[in-house]
């Protein structure tokens, strides 16, 4: 396959989740090598640095426990216009995160930009939770749960951009893979909604191949361009201890190489977020590592074609 023309994204968001030190995610995943590793793929890879969100004030939403509002309303108008624009240009875009609040803007953006081209917009969701709580739900209030909620276009998020969305994501191209925590709402949600939810015991009685495969093959048939949003807190803690929602019993290294690998032999993939990395919980870089060599193992790179180093 011909080298790709990859942009990448810096989005140090950090509002949207319970803790903070997702704001340093972008700059741990450059130092850990992201840009030269998809250089040695064949890749021309741009880095346009990192993002400064929209200033917004004065927003206002019922329920008294959202947190930053006005914060991340300002990074998801930044995100959606960034992304509706390179989602038009040809180009790979790859958002360092920055905590998953950040694909309210990157999901939604894409989804324009894909309604533009005449094709719809499928979406991978790899992570332990389903982010599929609206504003009046969550009971948290920390938004990097509800991203995929608002690009399926679920009720009350207006504030957000100032306007419902014009473009959604229909939820039967949603696959959520590896979730292992979902909220008795977001169940709810998710199940009226017809979102395929793959979980974890799902993973373990089935295999990736056989959950990945009919997925893969429905956004070919269709045509569609694929987003996958990749969080650290897909993978089991013990090989990914650097984010802030660890939830024991997620994917192995060769489960999450794997969805990788798969995805990249299918040549579907058109945008991806790496989210909710935070260096402040790592150790020694170690999770930084793994989303980069994940990242490459989606550009192209087989595992087993370098040499074994430490890990
Ligand atoms: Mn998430």
């Amino acid at each position: 396959m011909a080298g790709q023309t990859i942009r990448l994204v810096g989005a140090p968001v950090e509002e949207g989740a319970g803790r903070r030190g997702c704001v340093m995610g972008p700059d741990a995943l450059r130092t850990a090598g992201l840009r030269e590793n998809l250089e040695s793929l064949g890749h021309s890879v741009t880095d346009l640095g990192n993002l400064t969100p929209e200033s917004v004030h004065g927003l206002s939403v019922p329920n008294p426990s959202i947190k930053n509002l006005n914060a991340i309303a300002g990074w998801t108008r930044t995100l959606f216009a960034c992304a509706e624009k390179l989602g038009g240009e040809g180009v790979v875009p790859v958002y360092m995160g920055g905590d998953h609040a950040l694909a309210l803007g990157t999901v939604a953006g894409h989804a324009c930009a894909a309604h533009k081209a005449g094709r719809p917009l499928f979406v991978l969701w790899l992570d332990a939770h389903s982010d599929f709580h609206t504003l009046t739900s969550t009971d948290s209030g920390n938004l990097h749960g509800t991203p995929l909620a608002f690009a399926c276009g679920l009720d009350g998020f207006a504030p957000l951009l100032g306007a419902p969305l014009d473009h959604t994501v229909d939820p039967r191209h949603v696959d959520i893979l590896g979730v292992r925590s979902i909220d008795p709402a977001e169940r709810a949600f998710l199940l009226e909604a017809g979102v395929t939810v793959n979980d974890m015991r799902t993973i373990d009685e089935h295999g990736i191949p056989a959950l990945l495969r009919p997925f893969l093959d429905r956004v070919r048939e269709a045509h569609g361009l694929l987003h996958v949003s990749l969080d650290v807190d897909f993978l089991d803690p013990g090989i990914a201890p650097a984010v802030g929602t660890t939830v024991p019993g997620g994917t192995t290294f060769r489960e999450a190489h794997l969805v990788m690998e798969m995805l990249h032999d299918s040549g579907l993939v058109t945008s991806l977020d790496i989210v909710e990395l935070n260096p402040f919980l790592d150790d020694r870089g170690r999770t930084a590592r793994l989303m980069v060599d994940l990242t490459a193992s989606l550009f192209g790179r087989k595992v087993f074609d370098r040499p074994t180093r430490s890990f």
